[in-house]
């Protein structure tokens, strides 16, 4: 692959600087980087191979140069500018929500669906990071005995809402210990000591009842698995971790699964790590999975309340698999 000259749009985010840290970790060859953020980051630099490198501000213009835009600055930023990113002849991996369910971008896992990353016209999304730890653990599944049903519940790291969800949760906890009073800012709720079932922070709720990250994970694992008879039906909860989010899986198949089949198909498949020792008290932790690109699979055990259904608790990194990794593989895969 030769060299390609990369922008990051929300450089100076959390996700932002972890595609960064990911474009330099893993070697992808840059032969320039643009970080790119709003207004309220002029003046910033960003560490980048060892040199610090000025942020520009985001605009219709700062593409002219640029092979391929990771975008990370949210929804709004996402729809305003990844077009002119696209016309000016980038290729867009954007992060945010704007694009994924357009039937015109393709929505990508690689060790999924990178089949799907050909038919992009200049944009490519990146699932949301609850569904994408999920749908790796699936599609090996869903291959040898066919999905049905797939019950979720999600235990997600505030890390997901951004640098100033991480201080509240830092701030807050600290008020409360020592007896000071902390109002909640980021989060509808206090969320230290606390679970708050609702994602994101606000405009969450659709008309039936579900929150928008909820039905994320419902219609974007479908699209991801190429399969609309795949049913989901998802729970989604804020928890006090800072990174790693964790869930709580139910899947039916069409065919019998034994856990010991499950955790085989699970040990081979890509990207994918059984942790499940349940006498050593050995399975996936959001302490042990933060850092770490691989996503964790453990507790897989058969439902005794179903003749062939599985339950199971996987965890990853929300903001390397969850996002910046999962970018940047599929950067990695378009050249
Ligand atoms: O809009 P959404 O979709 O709801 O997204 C919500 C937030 O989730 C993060 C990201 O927050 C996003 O804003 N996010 C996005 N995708 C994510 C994913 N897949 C994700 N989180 C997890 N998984 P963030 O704070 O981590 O990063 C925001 C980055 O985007 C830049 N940005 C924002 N608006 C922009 C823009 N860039 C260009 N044009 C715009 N219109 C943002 O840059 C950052 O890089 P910045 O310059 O706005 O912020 C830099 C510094 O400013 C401080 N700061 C943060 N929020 C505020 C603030 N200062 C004042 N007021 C604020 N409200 C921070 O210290 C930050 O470093
Ligand atoms: O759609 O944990 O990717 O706040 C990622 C972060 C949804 C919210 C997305 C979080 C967002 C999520």
């Amino acid at each position: 692959m030769s060299a390609k000259v990369v922008a990051v749009a929300g450089a100076t985010g959390v996700v932002g600087r972890q595609m960064l840290e990911t474009l330099e970790a893993r070697d992808f060859p840059v032969a320039r980087l643009k970080p790119l953020a709003s207004e309220r980051s002029k003046g910033k630099k960003v560490p980048f191979k060892g040199e610090m490198i000025d942020v520009e501000v985001l605009s219709d213009d700062s593409f002219d140069d640029v092979d391929i835009a990771l975008f990370s600055a949210g929804g709004g930023t996402s729809k305003r500018f990844a077009p002119s990113a696209a016309k000016a002849g980038a290729v867009v991996v954007d992060n945010s929500s704007a694009w994924r369910m357009d039937p015109e971008v393709p929505l990508v896992v690689p060790e999924v669906n990178p089949e799907a990353i050909a038919k992009h016209n200049g944009i490519i999304a990146n699932p949301n990071c609850s569904t994408i730890q999920m749908v790796v653990v699936l599609k090996p599944l869903h291959d040898a005995a066919r999905i049905r049903r797939v019950v979720v519940s999600t235990y997600q790291a505030v890390s997901g809402a951004g640098i100033a969800a991480i201080t509240e949760l830092q701030e807050q906890t600290k008020a409360l210990l020592e007896g000071r009073e902390y109002p909640p800012k980021e989060f509808p709720h206090q969320i230290a000591f606390n679970i708050i079932p609702q994602i994101p922070q606000s405009d969450a709720f659709v008309d039936n009842g579900y929150t928008t990250e909820e039905m994320k994970m419902v219609n974007e694992t479908k699209k991801i698995l190429g399969d609309d008879n795949v049913a989901v039906t998802a729970t989604t909860t804020r928890v006090p971790v800072i990174t790693g989010h964790s869930e709580s899986v139910n899947v039916e198949t069409e065919r019998k699964l034994t856990a010991d089949e499950a955790r085989a198909l699970l040990a081979k498949a890509p990207g994918v790590v059984v942790e499940d020792d349940p006498a050593a008290q050995r399975y996936p932790l959001a302490t042990t999975a933060a850092g770490k690109g691989e996503t964790f699979v453990g507790r897989i055990r058969e439902d005794v309340s179903h003749p062939s259904a599985l339950d199971m608790w996987i965890v990853s990194d929300n903001l390397l698999k969850g996002a910046a990794l999962n970018a940047v593989q599929i950067a990695e895969k378009l050249f």
